[in-house]
């Protein structure tokens, strides 16, 4: 099999609702500004991007398990998933691609139940708090790691 030439976005829950509220927090960019904005970044690389946004972590798991198949990477926001999902890092580790974790907003400012992720201890690296352009930094850093 040939080495794969595509990435996977993963968006997890809500953040089909970008754009549309909260922007004092999450900016007023959409989540088709922010799929565009990783494509744009990945194509600089010669990379294509899945993308796939899902308010139900069976979804996502199921995107991320179909991912191994022919993605070179991951950039995951898992949303609040970040906090609580055991099952979504078990797919991640499942999948075992680099993984980079991103966050709009800085999380270790927030709720201290944001505090903690799931994810971050088994990604490459983890951005947070750079507003939308964190997705341009994670896709640079995933294809830094890529090699
Ligand atoms: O800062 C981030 O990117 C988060 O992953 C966003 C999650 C939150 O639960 C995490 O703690 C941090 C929430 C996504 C909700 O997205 C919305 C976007 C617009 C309006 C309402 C929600």
């Amino acid at each position: 099999m040939s080495t794969p030439t595509r990435l996977l976005l993963v968006n997890g829950p809500n953040l089909n609702l970008l754009g549309t509220r909260e922007p004092e927090v999450y900016g007023d960019a959409t989540l088709a500004d922010v799929e565009a904005l990783v494509e744009r970044t990945a194509a600089e690389a010669s990379y294509e991007v899945r993308s796939v946004q899902s308010n139900h972590e069976g979804v996502l798991i199921d995107a991320i398990h179909a991912g191994r198949d022919d993605c070179a990477g991951i950039v995951i926001n898992p949303g609040a998933l970040t906090h609580t999902s055991i099952a979504l890092r078990d797919a991640l580790l499942a999948a075992r691609l680099p993984v980079v974790e991103v966050h709009l907003s800085n999380v270790h400012r927030r709720e201290p139940f944001r505090h903690h992720s799931y994810v971050s201890d088994i990604a490459e690296a983890v951005v947070v708090g750079a507003g939308v352009d964190g997705y341009a930094f994670a896709v640079q850093q995933l294809v830094r790691v890529l090699g």
